[in-house]
């Protein structure tokens, strides 16, 4: 089988989105620690991330870049079990939410909260944004709850099955539950019984326990 590597950190919310497709998918690959801050990176990774993002994937010998391309190629080179449900239109609604996660959540759960919370002091060596951190728990968050409360109609957001709508959208809630921010029952019922629903199946129980112990290794109060 052809091996694969992942190059990035746990911390990452588009790392941790690959780590969930590659779990759910049962493949094994090996993690190459890359910080995007760090100047020290492995040569293949300054050679093949055009970008200098992470994550980035090696697959024997080709390179593939960014998130949702490396779900798009694993959902391709690895058929089953399947993210993408086969109704065409149930499919593009997967994607959609994958992509309102991986732009719109992240800006707010990860950028202006998780960034700001822990990353700022400990990586940027400097004081957090209060403002950023008040902007997503006051207005952000409760609209992206909104949301998903308005498009919750089963266990899952697509096709009443687990597809990459909940892969991704309950790996950037990820980021809530390291900020230990909670989704408030009584206002969106749905979204807090959807959170605790996909957090406690076992590829997010894994990522969750693991990620919070390397968080905590790097002195965060996780
Ligand atoms: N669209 C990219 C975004 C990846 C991304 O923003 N990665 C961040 C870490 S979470 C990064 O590498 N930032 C460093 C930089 O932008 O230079 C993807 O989905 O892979």
């Amino acid at each position: 089988m052809t091996s694969l590597i992942l190059y990035g950190a746990e911390p990452s919310p588009f790392v941790r989105k690959v780590r969930l497709a590659l779990a759910f998918k049962q493949l094994d690959y090996e993690l190459i620690q890359v910080f995007p801050f760090n100047p020290e990176k492995p040569q293949a990774f300054i050679d093949n991330s055009p970008t200098g993002q992470i994550p980035l994937l090696a697959f024997g010998d080709d390179y593939i870049t960014d998130s949702s391309v490396i779900l798009n190629f694993l959902e391709r080179e690895y058929p089953e079990p399947a993210l993408l449900p086969k109704d065409n239109i149930a499919a593009a609604r997967a994607m959609w939410f994958a992509e309102y996660a991986s732009s719109k959540m992240v800006a707010a759960l990860g950028g202006h909260l998780f960034a700001e919370m822990y990353l700022a002091r400990a990586f940027f060596n400097r004081e957090p944004l209060q403002s950023d951190i008040d902007l997503a728990l006051n207005e952000e968050i409760p609209e992206i709850f909104t949301y998903l409360e308005t498009q919750l109609n089963s266990n899952y957001l697509v096709a009443e099955q687990f597809t990459l709508a909940d892969l991704v959208v309950g790996g950037m809630l990820v980021l809530l539950k390291h900020c230990k921010v909670k989704c408030d029952a009584n206002k969106w019922p749905k979204v807090a019984a959807y959170i605790d629903r996909v957090h406690a199946l076992p590829i997010f129980t894994k990522i969750i326990d693991e990620e919070t112990e390397i968080l905590r290794s790097y002195g965060l109060d996780i």
